[in-house]
């Protein structure tokens, strides 16, 4: 999906009438509003040359290289994991679930870049593409140096059993590849997949493919007629399901410890800026819903401050509502 001029407007023009810009520059003109004026594309992973790939992933690796932004003895690769398993009940089954997370990919794709001198695009994973067939899936390649590899041998364990450490990721980029945190601990681990082909019944078989296809993402974004509607059915149905069905690493509140995770997380944010799209002038301030897991009921507001902890600046909701601005510049194609 590309931007046409008049979209391109309509997202300015929403910024423009921001609490936040409308506060502090009330004769803002629109062109005053964002400096954000080549936003960086964000393509979907296979559509990527093999090289960019290979250069996405290895600055991946990189991060294991570079000490803790926020004070810990363990690697910049680390400090994501952490924070968000810390944040967890924060950030979860809340309204704040879809800027936070748009504002951590945006921080793990400045790692890369500025960290690890990556200078290709941040890719997202279009699973909808995969729903039916999610095992052979392209972004699952066993190439060493552009795939990110498949599930482990011997097939799902749940994580609640007594070992949950052993599904060892085999090929791939990550063959072998070693995690700090697991959970609220430090304990280094193989990274662990294991996918999941549903747990038995007729609407979870097929790995969930029902969750995460296009007509239920059509559904989807046709009948949620505000955010606190939206955000929950895409958080809790296709979200959740890519997760679960990817199993090991990517069930516990670690989960950023699978490098798949920040291009499922590309992928959901891209889902909430098409769903913006649609009525920019109004979604683009719809930011409603509860504002902490029940049972407090207090509503969430866009002047919320969302934490990371240090791995970067916490920053109100209203910051991140749109993608082109002067904190993120960015757009899907
Ligand atoms: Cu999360």
């Amino acid at each position: 999906m590309r931007l046409t001029s008049a979209t391109y407007l309509a997202v300015l023009s929403g910024l423009a009438s921001s609490p936040r810009l409308a506060r502090g520059s009330p004769v803002a003109s629109r062109q005053e509003a964002s400096s954000c004026t080549e936003p960086a594309s964000r393509p979907e992973w296979r559509t990527l040359p093999d090289d960019t790939k290979a250069e996405y992933i290895s600055a991946v690796k990189c991060l294991t290289t570079k000490p803790s932004r926020i004070g810990l003895d363990t690697t910049l690769y680390d400090d994501f994991p952490y924070v968000h398993a810390q944040l967890n009940l924060d950030i979860h089954f809340v309204a704040q679930f879809l800027p936070w997370h748009r504002l951590f990919v945006h921080l793990y794709e400045t790692a890369l870049r500025d960290d690890c001198t990556y200078t290709g695009p941040m890719p997202y994973w279009d699973w909808m593409q995969d729903s039916g067939t999610f095992p052979s899936s392209p972004i699952f390649s066993n190439s060493s140096t552009s795939g990110f590899g498949g599930t482990s041998a011997g097939g799902w364990v749940s994580p609640a059993r007594p070992n949950p450490l052993t599904s060892c990721v085999t090929d791939g980029a990550f063959a072998d590849f070693n995690v700090t945190y697991y959970t609220l601990s430090k304990q280094s681990h193989c990274l662990n997949r294991a996918f999941n082909n549903g747990t038995g019944t007729e609407a979870e078989a097929n790995w969930e493919a029902a969750d995460y296809s296009t007509a239920t993402i059509a559904n989807i974004t046709d009948n949620s007629a505000d955010f606190k509607t939206f955000w929950p059915a895409l958080e809790n149905t296709p979200h959740g399901a890519i997760h679960a069905v990817i199993g090991g690493d990517m069930v516990p509140q670690t989960s950023p410890n699978d490098p798949l995770f920040f291009l499922h997380h590309a992928q959901v944010d891209r889902l909430w800026w098409i769903w913006q799209q649609v009525d920019p002038e109004t979604r683009n301030a719809d930011f409603s819903g509860n504002k902490n897991q029940a049972p407090d009921e207090t509503p969430a507001a866009l002047t919320d401050v969302m934490p990371y902890l240090g791995l970067g600046p916490n920053m109100t909701v209203s910051t991140v509502m749109t993608i082109e601005n002067d904190v993120l510049c960015y757009t899907y194609v």
